[in-house]
């Protein structure tokens, strides 16, 4: 059986969570407490040497951290991986823009501003605002044709995309400026379904949350 190093809050880790969960693979939940240095053992180091949750163990040990390759690995040769190549590619477009335009941006913002780390960052705060408002008008100009980010088919582009990008308003954006952003997250949100709550970063009282 698979194992899934995990830590609840971690969007990063709901997005391996979700798909698991859509393909129905079983799998150990291990939990990893991170601000208790848990993911910087040496233990740990040597699942994934960046030290970050999720890592996903397969059953011979060998480990897959950056929960996009993790995504990638799941989804092969099912439908939420297209096979032909431009459509593939298309998946790998958008899950580079997630790490680079999404995770960084909105996904940090939320951090500090869930955990009370604004304050200590401020120097990059208006920068991401900027960079996250880009972030969500390009997510707009796309979607305004499309039902999802490769056409009428759901895929991991659309579980990786979503996973920070639907929660921005944590973080001061407002969604209804952005209305085709909106209807596409309705759109994953209904074929996600119901099973995937977000966790509150209160859930750990170490977070500072
Ligand atoms: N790019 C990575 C980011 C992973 C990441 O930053 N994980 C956070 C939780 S969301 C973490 O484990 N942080 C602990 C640390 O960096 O010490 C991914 O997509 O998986």
């Amino acid at each position: 059986m698979f194992t899934l190093h995990d830590y609840l809050p971690s969007q990063n880790g709901w997005k391996a969570r979700v798909l698991l969960g859509l393909l129905d693979i079983p799998y150990d939940s291990r939990i990893v407490s991170i601000f208790e240095g848990e993911s910087h053992t040496d233990a740990f180091l040597e699942l994934n040497p960046a030290g970050a949750v999720p890592v996903l163990q397969l059953e011979d040990g060998s480990a897959i951290a950056e929960s996009n390759a993790i995504l990638t690995y799941l989804a092969e040769g099912t439908r939420f991986l297209p096979a032909d190549r431009y459509r593939r590619a298309k998946v790998m477009q958008w899950l580079f823009f997630e790490q680079y335009n999404v995770e960084p941006v909105i996904g940090s913002l939320r951090f500090w501003t869930l955990t009370g780390r604004l304050e200590r960052n401020q120097g990059m705060v208006a920068g991401k605002r900027e960079a996250g408002a880009r972030t969500l008008a390009a997510l707009d100009r796309c979607l305004g044709d499309t039902p999802f980010l490769i056409g009428n088919d759901f895929t991991i582009a659309d579980i990786a995309v979503y996973a920070y990008s639907h929660r921005a308003e944590d973080c001061g954006f407002r969604l209804s400026d952005y209305p085709a952003f909106l209807a596409w997250a309705g759109r994953v949100r209904d074929t996600i379904g119901p099973g995937y709550p977000v966790h509150s970063y209160g859930i750990d009282p170490h977070s500072g949350g």
